[in-house]
């Protein structure tokens, strides 16, 4: 990488500018570790790789409601149920903020959530099982949230500033998530053996689907190596799986829960866990659309997006009602 022009010197969208320019520029903010921003200039292929990896991003974090959602109406106290409420609201608004990240770079999120709704645009492979005990609701929290995190803290340090941004508030709340579904399950665990066994259940369920969130290993991951020449990326896929597996192992010891996997052992040579092989078909299913729950996931958004449509509308409406007021004024 080129750094023979100083970042900040070649401001991005300067009338003028060569391209070359704009280019060195561009190089030579990434070299140096600064934050491209959307009034820079950028590669087209580098922009439609964040609109590719924010836009899943922001679906998942809107399917991600409906799998916990389905347990709100039978959390089994205020408390928990008060709980719940704010995680899935909180869900919510991550979607927001990154749907607003991607709106930097020139998409709207109806052409974002009419890329979903047909198909079109992926989201988290997770969230196509079914939770169908209430002790998924903890192993989401423990689990899933806790792949998120590992994911998603060195997505921080990402090169594009509004998604970098928006991942250090995700982030914050993410960690609380995941604490909540790990006390969660820690109260479950000092309860009857029927609650111990339907704790075990659930992560029996969850645990290989939460491996493979970090995505196809290495030497089958298209866009890796790119990704992380553009710092949007900052560790591969396999890297994040390893420091989640060395993570969980511990707390599942401290839960007392058994991780199902058998060749499952600390290798001392690497100083790190050696686990069994992720069945990548069942994942390449899932991802193409044939997961337990894709159908279902698709068609409830779909439905929650058209009967929205008179809000939007309405909004619209008044929003132009607003300004023509003020013009007037
Ligand atoms: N599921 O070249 P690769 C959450 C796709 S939300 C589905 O390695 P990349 C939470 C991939 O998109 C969690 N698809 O891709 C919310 C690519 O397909 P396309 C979401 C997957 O982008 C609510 C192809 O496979 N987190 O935490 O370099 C409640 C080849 O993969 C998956 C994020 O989105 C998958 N698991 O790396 C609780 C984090 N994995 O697009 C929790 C941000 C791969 O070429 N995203 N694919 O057709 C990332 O960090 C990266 O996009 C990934 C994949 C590591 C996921």
């Amino acid at each position: 990488m080129t750094s023979a022009v100083e970042p900040g010197t070649v401001p991005g969208g300067e009338p003028g500018a060569a391209p070359a320019e704009l280019e060195a520029h561009f190089e030579a903010t990434l070299a140096h570790k600064d934050r491209v921003e959307p009034r820079d200039w950028m590669p087209e292929r580098y922009r439609r790789t964040l609109v590719r990896q924010i836009a899943q991003h922001a679906h998942s974090e809107i399917i991600g409601m409906q799998p916990e959602g389905n347990w709100i109406s039978r959390a089994p106290s205020l408390r928990r149920k008060a709980i719940l409420l704010a995680k899935v609201q909180d869900e919510a608004g991550h979607g927001l903020y990154l749907y607003s990240a991607t709106e930097t770079l020139g998409v709207t999120r109806t052409e974002l959530t009419e890329r979903l709704v047909s198909g079109a645009q992926k989201y988290s492979s997770i969230f196509n099982y079914p939770t169908l005990s209430y002790a998924d609701v903890g192993t989401i929290g423990w689990l899933v949230d806790g792949a998120a995190i590992c994911n998603q803290v060195p997505l921080c340090r990402t090169s594009f500033g509004p998604y970098g941004r928006a991942m250090i508030r995700i982030c914050k709340e993410e960690s609380f998530h995941q604490r909540q579904g790990y006390e969660l399950l820690m109260t479950m665990m000092r309860g009857t053996d029927e609650q111990r066994a339907m704790v075990q259940e659930s992560v029996d369920r969850f645990w290989w689907p939460s491996l493979m969130m970090f995505g196809p290993p290495d030497d089958a991951s298209p866009n890796t190596a790119q990704s992380m020449a553009w710092g949007i990326k900052t560790h591969t896929n396999d890297e994040l799986r390893q420091r989640f597996v060395d993570m969980t192992v511990p707390q599942a010891e401290a839960l007392g829960v058994t991780l199902p996997d058998p060749e499952l052992a600390w290798n001392e040579e690497r100083a790190a866990h050696d686990f069994g092989e992720i069945d990548w078909d069942e994942f390449w299913r899932v991802v193409g659309g044939d997961g337990p729950c894709n159908a279902q996931r698709v068609a409830h958004r779909k439905k929650a997006w058209d009967d929205g449509a008179w809000v939007r509308e309405a909004a619209t409406a008044f929003a132009r009602k607003q300004e023509q007021q003020q013009e007037a004024a």
